[in-house]
């Protein structure tokens, strides 16, 4: 073997060997043997030199060297760029990311809780409009003209050509439908939304929801009404529950009563929560005034009935110790979650 033919085999196993791992070998390597000033041009000048019968071989020799050098800096250099800009691998494998379960705002889960005590003693659900006529609202319900409920102050009223519409201040306006619409025996409930006009804080909101219940049939009684009052107290705060009626007054009611149940938290004997006292108040109620049903075209000389309200809000409070009504409205998904429950 020639002298030049022995370069060549010497620089073949020296790019051959060559491992090329980061990209300043890399560099490196191609400057040597791929450059302008690389080492296999002294070759091709040493190959005029080689006797003529051998120029011909010697010449593949050092062609193949040149193109062996390409490729193995090719190689290198994809291999290298495969590392640096990986493409996304995705692992069938893996088990998926669990889809979080929602929770429901609690004024719905009482909401349901209490529609759902009431219905097992019979009582349906009944549905109206927010936006009311001043007689479902008002008139009907036995508020005189001058009742200070009837006030800008208190109520919003909506402008629509001549009539006097307003954003229902109870769901009582849903029961003078009910009472209209259909014939005695009456028992139903009528939750939603209403409308008071009030500075927001955390005891008064512009908004709040509401249960109703009315109860129509011949001699229905002051006794019945107590009662059911007792049973939706004992299946909504637990059976030892018990409750207090104090008279009160309602423009639709005669007579009236506030309802309180025992406390709740210190079963009666004094917290911070019932202030000492042992009672918590919930809902109001009383006997369906005779002129409510003259109203609704039913004869007071024939039926009777009673009638009670509360807020779910106040009920929500009591239950999961919530004390700042803002919290309900405001779709803090902190506070939302916290509500996982049957209902
Ligand atoms: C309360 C008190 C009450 C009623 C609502 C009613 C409805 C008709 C006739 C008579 Cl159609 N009464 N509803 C009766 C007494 C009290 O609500 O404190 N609500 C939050």
């Amino acid at each position: 073997m020639s002298e030049i033919q022995s370069k060549i085999e010497q620089l073949l196993n020296e790019v051959r060997q060559s491992e090329l791992k980061t990209e300043t070998e890399l560099e490196t390597y191609r400057i040597k043997f791929l450059g302008s000033k690389n080492c296999l041009k002294p070759l091709f000048a040493e190959l005029k030199t080689v006797p003529n019968e051998q120029k011909k071989a010697v010449g593949l020799q050092i062609n193949e060297l040149k193109n062996e050098a390409q490729r193995i800096y090719d190689n290198f250099k994809e291999k290298l760029s495969g590392a640096t800009d990986q493409k996304e691998v995705i692992d069938y494998s893996r088990p998926g990311e669990p889809n979080e379960i929602g929770a429901r705002h609690p004024i719905n889960v009482i909401r349901n809780e209490i529609i759902s005590i009431f219905e097992r003693i019979g009582y349906g659900v009944s549905e109206g409009p927010e936006i009311e006529d001043d007689w479902h609202n008002f008139s009907a319900l036995n508020f005189p003209d001058e009742h200070p409920a009837r006030d800008m102050q208190d109520t919003f009223f909506v402008e629509k050509g001549d009539e006097e519409l307003a954003l229902r201040t109870h769901t009582s306006s849903v029961q003078v439908r009910v009472m209209e619409n259909s014939k005695p025996p009456i028992r139903t409930i009528s939750p939603g939304r209403v409308y008071r006009n009030e500075a927001i804080s955390a005891r008064a909101h512009c908004f709040f929801h509401q249960v109703e219940g009315l109860f129509i049939d011949k001699d229905v009684s002051f006794a019945d009404l107590k009662q059911t009052i007792l049973y939706f107290a004992q299946e909504m705060f637990g059976k030892k529950t018990q409750i207090r009626l104090r008279p009160s007054y309602f423009p639709f009611t005669e007579p009236s009563a506030e309802v309180d149940v025992s406390c709740t938290i210190c079963k009666g004997k004094g917290c911070n929560v019932c202030k000492y006292t042992g009672w918590l108040e919930i809902l109001g109620c009383g006997m369906v005034d005779p002129s409510v049903l003259t109203s609704a075209n039913i004869d007071p000389k024939e039926y009777s009935g009673f009638a009670f309200g509360m807020g779910i809000e106040r009920i929500a409070q009591l239950k999961y110790r919530v004390n700042d009504l803002r919290l309900y409205s405001e779709n803090d998904i902190r506070f939302l979650k916290q509500f996982k429950s049957a209902f």
